[in-house]
C-alpha cells in the first residue's frame, strides 16, 4: 500500500525538473548529459568535488569537453550541445541540491581488502553525507553506484536520514537503480540496456522510474525491490567473472592437452537451439577494470550484511570467489609463459628486456583500472627483468612510464608480452617487430591471440600463447 505521505510529498512538488548527479566520472559524466539533453528535464547539475585529482573536470565539462580519453562515439558531441544549450553546469557546490528534484550519486565503491570483504565506501559515503545535508522535502535520492546488498535500506538510509533530519519512504524517495556502462559505448549502454529500478518503497521506485524512462531508448524500466536490484547488478557481474573464469581455465586445460582452446570454444559456441545458449566467453591475460574485480565481493558481503542463515556445502569455497582466484592467476600463468618462452630462446627473465604491450584493462580504452597489466609487470621486475610499457590510449599511471611510440617500446626487446586486444596490436607486423627488437629468436606471449601464430612463429619468434596448447611447444624456426 503507497504511503500516502510520500506520494503526496512527491505529487506536491511536481514532475522532475531539475536533477543533480554527483560523481564526473565514467558513469555519471555520460548519465547527466543524457538527462541534460532530454527535452523532459529544465537543468541538470555535475556534482564533482574540487580535489587536486579531479578538480579539474569541472573546468573542462563547462567548456563543453569531456575528460573521459578513450573512444568514447557521440559523447563529446553531447556534452558540447547540453552546454551550449545552458542545460548542464558541472559545479563543487553541493548547497545547489537544496533546490533540485532528483539526485543520482555515481561514485566508485572499490574493496580496501577483498580477503576479509572490506569496502572503500568513502567517497561514496562523503557523497551521502553532502546529498543528505541539502536534500529538499519530496526528493529522491538514487545510488548508482554498485554496493553490497543491504546498502540501500541500510547505511545509505541512515546517513542521509541523520544528515536532512528527515526519513525516506516518508520525506524523501529513496532508491538503487545501478549503471551497466561499459567504456567504449557508454552513451548507448544507458540507453539501451534495461534499467533496474529498485526503490525502497512503491512510491520511491515509481518516482525513480520517472527519472529514467525519458533517457531510455530501447532499454525498459524493470521494477524491484532496492536490495533485489543490489543482487541482480552484482550477481550479472559475478555471473560474467565466472563465465571468464571458467574459459580461461579451459585455456589452462587445452594448453596442457596440446589443443586450441578457440577451435573447441567456436565447437562449444556452436551449440545453438530454442532456449540452449552456451554463452562461452574469451579466455584471456586477465580480468581487470573497477566491476569485475570487486563485485563478487559485494555480492558474498551482502549475504553476511543481510545476516541470513546461509545453507552451503560444509568447508567448500564460494565458488564465486574462486572464479575470481583463477581470473587473478591469469597474469600469474602469463609470466609463467613468459619465462618458458625465454628458456626455449636460451635466455632468462633475469637481465631481459620485456615490452609489454597494453596497460588499459579493456581494449581501445584509456582505463587501467585494475588492470592485469600491473601483476605480470610487478612478477616481471622482481625477477630482474627490464619492463617497456607501451599503450596507445593510457597517457599516464602513478609510478609506471607508458610510452605512446611503440618502436622505441619494442626497441632491443628480447620479449613481446601482448596483455589488451588494441586494435593496433591487431596489425603488428613479425617482420618489422624482429626488426625493432633486433635478434634471431625474439619470444612473443599473446594473452588476447590477436597475432597469428604461424607468421611469428615462421618469422623465428618463440610464441607462446594463452589456450593455444597447439603451437606452444613448436618447433623453432632456423634453430
Ligand atoms: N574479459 C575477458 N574475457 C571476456 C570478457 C572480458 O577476459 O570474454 C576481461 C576484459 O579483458 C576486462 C575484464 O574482463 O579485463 C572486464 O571486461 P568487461 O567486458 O566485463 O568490461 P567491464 O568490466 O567494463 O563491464 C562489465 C559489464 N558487466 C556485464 O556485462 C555483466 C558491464 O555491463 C557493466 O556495466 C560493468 O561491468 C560495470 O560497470 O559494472
Amino acid at each position: 500500500m503507497m504511503s500516502r505521505t510520500l506520494a503526496s510529498k512527491i505529487a506536491n512538488r511536481g514532475k522532475i525538473n531539475k536533477i543533480g548527479v554527483v560523481g564526473m566520472g565514467y558513469v555519471g559524466i555520460p548519465s547527466a548529459a543524457l538527462f541534460a539533453s532530454s527535452p523532459r528535464f529544465e537543468m541538470v547539475y555535475g556534482f564533482q568535488r574540487a580535489s587536486a585529482t579531479s578538480g579539474y573536470k569541472i573546468d573542462m565539462l563547462n567548456s563543453g569537453t569531456s575528460p573521459l580519453k578513450g573512444e568514447e562515439p557521440g559523447l563529446e558531441d553531447l556534452i558540447r550541445r547540453v552546454v551550449d544549450a545552458g542545460k548542464f553546469r558541472c559545479t563543487s557546490d553541493f548547497s545547489k541540491i537544496a533546490h533540485l528534484d532528483a539526485v543520482t550519486l555515481a561514485i566508485q565503491t572499490p574493496f580496501l581488502n577483498p580477503k576479509d570483504l572490506i569496502p572503500d565506501f568513502s567517497a561514496l559515503f562523503a557523497g551521502i553525507h553532502e546529498v543528505g545535508k541539502y536534500i529538499s522535502e519530496g526528493g529522491l535520492v538514487v545510488l548508482e553506484s554498485t554496493v553490497t546488498p543491504g546498502t540501500t535500506t541500510g547505511i545509505a538510509r541512515e546517513i542521509l536520514e541523520k544528515e536532512s533530519g528527515m526519513k525516506a519512504g516518508i520525506d524523501f524517495a529513496l532508491a538503487h537503480a545501478p549503471e551497466r556502462v561499459m567504456v567504449g559505448r557508454l552513451l548507448r549502454n544507458i540507453q539501451e540496456h534495461d534499467r533496474i529500478v529498485g526503490g525502497i518503497d512503491e512510491a520511491s521506485t515509481k518516482r525513480a522510474s520517472e527519472l529514467y524512462a525519458p533517457v531510455l531508448t530501447t532499454g525498459k524500466i524493470i521494477p524491484m525491490t532496492a536490495t533485489a536490484a543490489e543482487v541482480t547488478k552484482t550477481a550479472e557481474n559475478t555471473f560474467r567473472d565466472l563465465q571468464i573464469a571458467a574459459v580461461n581455465e579451459l585455456a589452462l586445460y587445452c594448453e596442457a592437452m596440446g589443443i586450441n582452446v578457440y577451435d573447441v570454444r567456436e565447437g562449444i559456441a556452436s551449440l545453438k537451439e530454442e532456449g540452449v545458449t552456451r554463452g562461452i566467453l574469451w579466455p584471456g591475460a586477465g580480468v581487470g577494470g573497477h566491476c569485475l574485480t570487486k563485485d563478487t565481493y559485494h555480492l558474498e558481503r551482502g549475504v553476511k550484511v543481510r545476516g541470513g542463515e546461509l545453507d552451503y556445502p560444509a568447508g567448500k569455497d564460494s565458488l564465486f570467489v574462486l572464479a575470481r582466484n583463477i581470473n587473478d592467476f591469469m597474469p600469474r600463468h602469463m609470466f609463467t609463459l613468459t619465462e618458458q618462452a625465454l628458456v626455449r630462446a636460451g635466455k632468462k627473465v633475469k637481465g631481459s628486456r620485456i615490452a609489454l604491450l597494453g596497460w588499459a584493462f579493456i581494449a581501445n580504452s584509456d582505463d587501467a583500472r585494475n588492470t592485469p597489466s600491473e601483476i605480470f609487470r610487478d612478477l616481471a621486475i622482481e625477477a630482474g627483468a627490464t619492463v617497456e610499457v607501451h599503450d596507445p590510449w593510457v597517457g599516464s599511471y602513478p609510478g609506471v612510464p607508458i610510452r605512446s611510440d611503440l618502436i622505441s617500446a619494442l626497441r632491443k626487446a628480447d620479449a613481446v608480452v601482448i596483455f589488451t586486444g588494441h586494435e593496433i596490436y591487431r596489425n603488428l607486423k613479425a617482420a618489422e617487430v624482429k626488426k625493432f627488437c633486433g635478434i634471431t629468436h625474439p619470444v612473443i606471449v599473446d594473452g588476447r591471440n590477436v597475432v597469428d601464430p604461424d607468421v611469428f612463429i615462421s618469422s623465428g619468434f618463440v610464441y607462446k600463447g594463452i589456450g593455444r596448447g597447439d603451437k606452444n611447444q613448436h618447433m623453432i624456426a632456423g634453430l
